[in-house]
């Protein structure tokens, strides 16, 4: 492996390639020749839709970034001092914001050794490398860039006790199956009786507050929504009319997870050009871009075991809106 940047403090690895384009293809191929249209959420995130979602988080109506980083706020010592943790690993790191809290927390515990961000934009992985080691001295930064859905075998060995965080709620993206797989995978980088794994999950609640955080009054979630089809445009060389599609966001009590759905608004042909496919859409018939997964305490122990994961603790916000969980491989 050929290392983006190796310096004494930071090394970066890319693992994105021209490959990667294939997949938003073969996702759009896939899904949108289905039954019922479907494409996975992980497309929403140009640079455009990064700053879209980086407003969703500000905004009143969506409450897991701020709980999450209250829990942070409060419980980081803690977090700290039952894992013993040298060691962060994250996955979907970003700007390390939350990240941060931790790190202070292992540092003012003496134990801090190394983070290991994974993320699929390089600059943010470069940037938030080069920012941490100027504001921690001995930090040393592996950083992964790569898809934490395909890459992380190339996660290094551990260097002391070690946390992986998967922060955000963003676990919730994943249907039940795919779920427990994914955990699964996660615990391979965790040694038994050494590491943890700490997972943030929103809880389920009342569906209006669910409903009102993935469908706000400004129309951001909209356009963070309709922000994919403006993706496929670019990238496929696509002509999706982006507004003649309407955002729909409903709690789906059964499951217990958030659908957001894009509804056309009047029968069209789309054309994607780099997949030389036509797409027809029917009036109001709507394309599923996204599930978001709320958990209750028992379904969230219930994965982890099938997991071949032990639910060890549950933080919580005052209000129970989320929860950070720490789990051990069993
Ligand atoms: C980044 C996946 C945690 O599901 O709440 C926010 C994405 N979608 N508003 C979530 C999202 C609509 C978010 N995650």
């Amino acid at each position: 492996m050929q290392p983006l940047l190796c310096t004494d403090a930071v090394r970066v690895e890319s693992y994105v390639g021209p490959k990667d384009e294939r997949s938003l293809a073969d996702d759009v191929l896939d899904g949108l020749t289905r039954p019922f249209k479907e494409l996975p959420p992980k497309h929403f995130y140009d640079a455009a839709g990064a700053e879209l979602f980086d407003r969703i988080c500000e905004l009143p109506e969506y409450y897991p970034t701020r709980a999450e980083r209250a829990i942070l706020e409060e419980r980081s010592a803690e977090i700290v001092a039952t894992t013993g943790a040298a060691e962060l690993v994250e996955l979907g790191s970003g700007t390390a914001a939350k990240t941060r809290l931790l790190l202070r927390a292992m540092a003012e515990a003496g134990t801090l050794r190394r983070y290991v961000p994974v993320d699929v934009t390089e600059a943010m992985v470069l940037e938030c490398a080069d920012a941490l080691v100027e504001e921690f001295p001995d930090l040393r930064v592996h950083g992964i860039v790569g898809d934490f859905e395909r890459h992380l075998a190339h996660v290094p060995a551990p260097d002391g006790p070690r946390i992986v965080a998967f922060l955000g709620g963003t676990i919730g993206n994943f249907p039940p199956g795919s779920r427990r797989r994914f955990l699964r995978t996660i615990g391979k980088l965790l040694r038994p009786g050494v590491d943890h794994l700490l997972l943030g999950t929103d809880l389920v609640k009342d569906p209006d507050v669910l409903e009102a955080a993935y469908d706000d009054s400004e129309g951001v979630t909209a356009e963070f929504n309709r922000n994919v089809l403006r993706v496929i445009n670019r990238e496929l060389d696509a002509d999706f009319d982006v507004d003649a599609f309407e955002h729909v966001a409903f709690f789906d009590r059964e499951r217990e997870w958030i659908e957001m759905r894009l509804r056309a608004r009047r029968r069209m042909d789309v054309q994607v050009r780099k997949l030389a496919l036509k797409v027809a859409f029917a009036p109001r018939e709507e394309l599923r871009t996204e599930i978001s997964a709320k958990f209750t305490v028992d379904r969230l122990r219930a994965d982890l075991a099938a997991a071949g994961l032990e639910l060890r603790a549950v933080l919580t916000d005052p209000e129970d809106l989320f929860a950070l969980s720490l789990s051990a491989r069993k």
